[in-house]
């Protein structure tokens, strides 16, 4: 990321930055139905933040090329991408119809707008994407259709990516990955024409459409439901599994709130497979992790890490001796993704608190990290040994509530003082997000989720503070 994304670049394409041919794979442009978003999740929670640049100027000019495609094809205001675009930003649908027609590509994108405020709590960065941010929620409040049974708001024609619920079929309506995405595009611009002060009657609206989109759904298998109609197939083992977006990168799926949300996740992860290509695996590494098993976000790591095979083409992924992923072909998101998954791994932020060794593997018994970052602009320096935090630093760039949860009990040293966590936590970089209650099908097998008991403590701190805390 260092060398192939400078603010006042492009940002990295699917080779990163340069390649030796021709005609390179995809024609090296950016697919935004996922490796593009894969390429920048380790942005902001590994200190590289300036680095997130290029993409968001992209995003600003999809913002304008994209005003096109909304009007001409959905006869939407506000603008749109699908699931491709290239130096030119192109919004509209390529390559086949079954890979092209998916309008979700710029919304997509726009999260990490969003993100990048989470994590800087940047206020002028806000008000100068909120017109881009604005825009995306204008495009779904006049694209979004009335389904007939429910009265549910969802986004026709749509798909899966790249997925299919019969042979060669994956036209749609309402597929749980387009809900989750919506969800956070109308989130999002709420939030921000709140601390902007801006658009209050455009937000309202807003509210009144958010409360009209799908419930997820857990399905007759226990699976967290792809499709608007319980149609997964339980033999499904494809590469993208974009309905567990609202697991990661979203936030909507987790274990301290809809219980069977998170069990319906974590079984669909289990029916697709671990051996898939290399972004896939990246993708599943950040999974594991969000579901807490660390063991199986390390294996899914040495899956990664297994040598490439031969083939040019294929779904059998691995690494090449130069550390490079292959999907095969060569393709620099799996790399992104799996150093994502890594830093999921040693801590997360997303679902009210700083979760600090979360999902720890046994083969890690004892290490040390330095400078993850975590929403609220918070910096940590995490010690450990035989599997239990030994030492803990947290730097706090903007200040606000400090709320950790850990596993083993912490004592603060030095001048930092704590005190247990009671009630939400008023950081706001913290809200979680305020999902509908989930439709659970009568056929779902109970499942229990067995989780390990956490601790929570919260630190008041300062813009500047350094807070020290040791295991017990
Ligand atoms: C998406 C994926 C493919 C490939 C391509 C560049 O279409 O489904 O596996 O990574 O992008």
């Amino acid at each position: 990321m260092i060398s192939g994304s400078q603010p006042g670049s492009q940002p990295t394409n699917l080779q990163g930055k340069w390649n030796e041919k021709m005609s390179p794979p995809w024609d090296s442009k950016y697919t935004i139905n996922i490796n593009t978003e894969m390429n920048y999740w380790p942005a902001e929670p590994t200190n590289l933040s300036e680095l997130h640049a290029p993409l968001f100027d992209m995003i600003k000019d999809l913002s304008v090329t994209g005003q096109e495609s909304a009007s001409k094809m959905y006869h939407a205001r506000g603008w749109n991408a699908h699931h491709n675009t290239d130096l030119w930003r192109i919004t509209g649908p390529v390559d086949g119809g079954f890979y092209g027609m998916w309008p979700m590509g710029g919304a997509w994108l726009t999260q990490h707008l969003w993100y990048h405020y989470m994590y800087t709590g940047d206020k002028a960065f806000l008000k100068q994407v909120y017109p881009v941010l604005k825009g995306a929620a204008l495009f779904y409040a006049d694209a979004l259709q009335e389904e007939p049974t429910h009265k549910w708001l969802v986004v026709a024609p749509s798909m899966s990516p790249e997925n299919t619920y019969m042979s060669g079929v994956g036209v749609s309506a309402g597929t749980t990955m387009d809900n989750q995405i919506v969800f956070d595009v109308f989130s999002n611009a709420i939030k921000a024409a709140g601390i902007m002060q801006e658009d209050l009657a455009f937000a309202d609206t807003l509210k009144l459409l958010l409360k009209r989109l799908p419930p997820m759904q857990v399905g007759q298998y226990g699976q967290l439901q792809e499709w608007l109609q319980d149609m997964d197939k339980p033999n499904d083992r494809h590469r993208h599994i974009s309905h567990l977006y609202g697991l990661f990168p979203g936030n909507q799926i987790s274990p301290y709130e809809y219980p069977a949300l998170f069990s319906a996740a974590k079984k669909t992860l289990i029916s697709r497979g671990d051996k898939s290509t290399g972004w896939s695996m990246g993708w599943k590494v950040n999974w594991w992790a969000r579901l807490q098993d660390g063991n199986k976000a390390y294996k899914l790591i040495s899956d990664q890490l297994t040598p490439a095979p031969k083939e040019e083409r294929g779904q059998d992924g691995g690494t090449y001796s130069n550390l490079f992923d292959a999907h095969p072909p060569f393709q620099i998101d799996g790399n992104f993704g799996c150093t994502s998954g890594i830093a999921e791994m040693l801590v997360q932020s997303q679902d009210g608190a700083i979760q600090v060794l979360p999902a720890l593997p046994d083969a890690w018994p004892d290490g040390s990290v330095k400078g993850l970052v975590t929403r609220g602009g918070f910096v940590v320096d995490i010690e450990w040994k035989n599997k239990q935090l030994k030492k803990l630093t947290v730097y706090s760039r903007l200040g606000g509530n400090c709320r950790l949860r850990v596993y083993d009990a912490l004592q603060a040293t030095g001048t930092t003082t704590m005190k247990t966590a009671k009630g939400l936590n008023p950081n706001p970089f913290f809200e979680r997000a305020a999902i509908k209650e989930p439709i659970v099908s009568a056929k779902a097998p109970k499942e229990e989720v067995l989780l390990k008991p956490v601790k929570e403590y919260d630190v008041a701190t300062k813009a500047g503070g350094v807070y020290v805390f040791e295991g017990r």
